[in-house]
């Protein structure tokens, strides 16, 4: 296991490197190049300085996210061949730069989705993302679009960037004639594509599950489940097409049993890479991110971790968003603090887990 960080680059974040080198485990950065935009080539110069840049504070950067796909792709029309060049480009550019991980999802227009940006917690004080479906009834697409653009505090947020929502109403309309089994055809022919080129070159794609894990506003959505990435898993046979299991993502639906869903691709070798953090459910569909803590949250921490000890221990675990705490402001769920006390957390599990691991074989 490796411990990582998300990082957005020395222009975007306020957190600087050599704070996140003093977190304690920390071996290396899930990086992100913030301004590129879905489709564009991420050119070997700009990804050599940005890890540079990671390097030069010693630490890794094998895993690069947010390596958008463009819309065309998903919807199987207009420019996506060309797309998918420009993709197969930069995964080349990418794993000459030494990454291994390139971290996508497949999710319709929108990335991850929340109806509050800095929800209070009343137990603590501290404020985090949070999500409640009634609060999105009467709200249009275009209408949450505005609200977390202006909560956002000038950050840009992934999965938000300013030029795909620049044409959301067109691509919204173009997607009424999209459907989930459509989106698992486009999502074939794409990794029939680029899967080749990843093993040729030593790279993993991992696909992260949509959030919240349900379909929203009617598009069409398919990687929220075990039988969603039971179907996506089979698209095309190859170590190379793997996951990204984002716990918080895949716990926002209460059917979805995580752990096993960890355990069963964990199994399989399909797992590339674990966003890890927790959420507490406050009524249907409604849920804040809380801090780590098992007991903080709906999901049992010891029990996920476990099972990617047992069954996926090679992978890149990253805390996911933390909490607002300490006064700290910053990029919605990506501050400096509550992020080390997940890692930490994390960080001593795992080395239970370990020890217990070696007194058994001592017996
Ligand atoms: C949210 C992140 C996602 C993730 C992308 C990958 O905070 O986990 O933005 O990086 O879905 O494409």
């Amino acid at each position: 296991m490796k411990m990582t960080f998300r990082w957005f680059g020395e222009k975007s974040d306020t957190i600087a490197l050599k704070h996140i080198k003093q977190i304690p485990g920390m071996t290396g950065l899930m990086g992100f190049l913030d301004y590129k935009a879905a489709g564009e080539v991420w050119e070997k110069d700009e990804i050599a300085e940005y890890i540079g840049k990671v390097h030069a504070a010693r630490l890794e950067c094998e895993v690069i996210e947010s390596v958008n796909i463009h819309e065309d792709i998903k919807m199987g029309s207009g420019k996506r061949d060309e797309y998918i060049e420009n993709y197969k480009t930069t995964i080349r550019n990418l794993a000459e730069c030494g990454v291994k991980v390139i971290v996508y999802n497949f999710m319709p227009v929108f990335d991850w989705l929340r109806t509050d940006l800095a929800r209070e917690i009343p137990e603590d004080g501290s404020n985090s993302l949070y999500f409640d479906e009634a609060e999105l009834e009467g709200m249009g697409p275009l209408d949450i679009v505005r609200k977390t653009t202006e909560e956002s505090g000038g950050f840009s947020l992934p999965g938000w960037e300013p030029e795909r929502l620049a044409e959301l109403e067109t691509t919204l309309e173009k997607y009424k004639s999209v459907s989930a089994k459509d989106l698992l055809v486009n999502f074939k022919y794409f990794l029939d594509a680029v899967i080749p080129v990843c093993e040729e070159c030593g790279v993993k794609m991992a696909c992260h599950p949509d959030d919240p894990a349900w379909p929203i506003f009617g598009l069409p959505r398919i990687a929220h489940s075990m039988e969603g990435f039971e179907k996506i898993i089979v698209l095309h046979d190859s170590k190379s097409h793997a996951l990204c299991l984002c716990t918080g993502s895949l716990a926002s639906n209460v059917n979805n049993d995580v752990v096993s869903i960890v355990r069963r691709f964990g199994e399989m070798g399909r797992v590339a890479c674990m966003h890890i953090r927790n959420v507490k459910h406050l009524g249907h569909r409604k849920f804040r991110e809380s801090s780590h803590l098992s007991t903080d949250g709906d999901l049992d921490m010891y029990e996920v971790v476990k099972a990617v000890f047992e069954t996926c221990p090679d992978v890149y675990i990253r805390p996911d968003h933390g909490r607002m705490i300490w006064e700290e402001t910053g990029r919605p769920g990506y501050g400096l603090y509550d992020r080390a006390l997940g890692a930490a957390y994390l960080n001593g599990l795992w080395e239970a887990m370990v020890k217990e691991q070696h007194n058994e074989t001592k017996l």
